[in-house]
C-alpha cells in the first residue's frame, strides 16, 4: 500500500471548507492508501491560541476526524505533540533550509504585505511541516492549493539531505483535489473559508447547530442575476455553492445546472441548505457517540504509540547520518 499522511491545525472551530477540502478525502483515501492523519497543534502555536479554546478544537478535530468516518483501524491518528521526535527532526532540516527559500512562503510573505507583526513561528514553520511529513516516508500528502507551495520546499529539501548525507527521505508528491480544495467564505466568495476567521457568518462549522448552518447557506452572498450556472470569475458566490453541493451530493456540476435551469437561487439553496443539514446531523450525532468517555483518549495513545515506532526509527537514522550521535541505537 502507498502511504498518504496529512494533518490540520486546531486553530478554530472546523469548517466545511476543512471537511470538503480535507477531512471528507481522507476518509476516500483510507481503503486504498497506508494513511497517518495527525493534528497539527505545535503548528498552530505560531498563532496566539487561547488554552482553553485550544484543548477543546484539539478534542473536536480528532473527534471530527473519526465522526466524519475516518477509521482508527485503518489510519493511524494522533497528535502531533505527543511524538517529540517532530520538534528534533524539525530543527535538523530548519538548519539546512536558506532564509531566502523561508521569505518566499506565501503565507509569511502575505503577513509580511499586510505589516502584520511576525512571530519567528511563521517564519520557521515549513520546517517543522518538513519534518512532518518526511519522518514517515509518505508517497503522497493530499494538501490544499496554498499549500502546494511547501510541499515544494519538502521536495527540495529531502533532495538535499538525501545528496548530502545518502539516501535516507522519500520525495513526496503533493496531491490536490480537482474539486474543493477552495472552498470560499459564503459571505465573501472571493475568500477562503477559514476556521480563525473573526466573523463567522460566512462560515458554516461542522458542529454548528443544523438551522444556523442552513440559515448561512440561504443567505450566502450570490449575484444579481438568477441563473444557477458555474462560473468561478464572474459569477463566484453561486459557482462556490454549486461545489458543495456537487461535492455533497455526489453529483456532477453540469447535472446540477440542468436541475436548476430557469428555476432560480432561492430553490436552489433551500436544497443545498437540506443537504448541508443532513451532512452535519450525520457526523454531529457520531461526534456525540465518541466523545463521551476514555475513546477519544484511547485512540491518540495507540496513535501516538504507532506514529512513535516510525518516528524513532527514523531520527536515529537522521542522527547517525549527520554525525550527531556517536551510539548505535
Ligand atoms: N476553504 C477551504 N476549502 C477547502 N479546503 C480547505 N482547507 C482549509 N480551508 C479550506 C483544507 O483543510 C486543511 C486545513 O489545514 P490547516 O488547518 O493546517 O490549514 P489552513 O489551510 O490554513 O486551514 P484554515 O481553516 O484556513 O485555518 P486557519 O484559519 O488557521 O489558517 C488543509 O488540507 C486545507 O487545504
Amino acid at each position: 500500500m502507498k502511504r498518504m499522511l496529512s494533518g490540520i491545525k486546531p486553530t478554530g472551530r472546523v469548517t466545511l471548507g476543512n471537511y470538503i477540502g480535507a477531512i471528507k478525502p481522507f476518509v476516500s483515501y483510507q481503503d486504498e492508501y497506508e494513511m497517518f492523519i495527525f493534528v497539527a497543534n505545535l503548528h498552530s502555536m505560531t498563532v496566539y491560541q487561547e488554552p482553553k479554546e485550544l484543548r477543546q478544537n484539539t478534542k473536536d478535530l480528532i473527534a471530527l476526524y473519526i465522526a466524519a468516518g475516518l477509521d482508527p483501524k485503518k489510519c493511524t491518528l494522533f497528535l502531533q505533540s505527543d511524538v517529540l521526535e517532530h520538534a528534533q527532526l524539525g530543527w535538523y532540516l530548519g538548519c539546512m533550509v536558506n532564509m531566502g527559500e523561508l521569505s518566499r512562503m506565501t503565507q509569511y510573505k502575505d503577513k509580511v504585505a499586510k505589516g502584520e507583526s511576525i512571530g519567528a513561528g511563521i517564519f520557521n514553520y515549513p520546517s517543522l511541516m518538513n519534518a512532518d511529513i518526511l519522518m514517515y516516508d509518505p508517497d503522497y500528502v493530499p494538501v490544499g492549493e496554498d499549500q502546494k507551495q511547501h510541499v515544494e520546499l519538502c521536495r527540495d529539501i529531502a533532495e538535499r539531505f538525501n545528496s548530502r548525507y545518502s539516501d535516507t527521505f522519500k520525495i513526496p508528491e503533493p496531491l490536490i483535489a480537482k474539486v474543493g480544495s477552495r472552498i470560499m467564505d459564503l459571505q465573501n466568495p472571493t475568500k477562503k473559508m477559514s476556521k480563525s476567521d473573526e466573523t463567522s457568518k460566512g462560515c458554516i462549522y461542522i458542529l454548528d447547530d443544523i438551522n444556523v448552518s442552513k440559515k448561512k447557506i440561504k443567505s450566502a452572498v450570490t449575484d444579481s442575476d438568477s441563473h444557477v450556472h458555474f462560473d468561478p470569475i464572474h459569477k463566484p458566490g453561486i459557482s462556490n455553492l454549486l461545489e458543495i453541493y456537487s461535492i455533497l451530493s455526489n453529483r456532477s456540476i453540469e447535472d446540477i445546472e440542468n436541475q436548476y435551469e430557469g428555476k432560480g437561487y432561492g430553490e436552489f439553496k433551500t436544497d443545498l441548505a437540506e443537504i448541508v443539514g443532513q451532512e452535519l446531523e450525520k457526523i454531529q450525532k457520531r461526534y456525540k457517540e465518541i466523545t463521551t468517555g476514555s475513546y477519544l483518549d484511547d485512540i491518540l495513545e495507540e496513535g501516538a504509540q504507532k506514529a512513535r515506532i516510525i518516528a524513532r526509527k527514523k531520527l536515529s537514522k537522521v542522527e547517525r547520518k549527520i554525525g550527531i550521535t556517536i551510539k548505535k541505537r
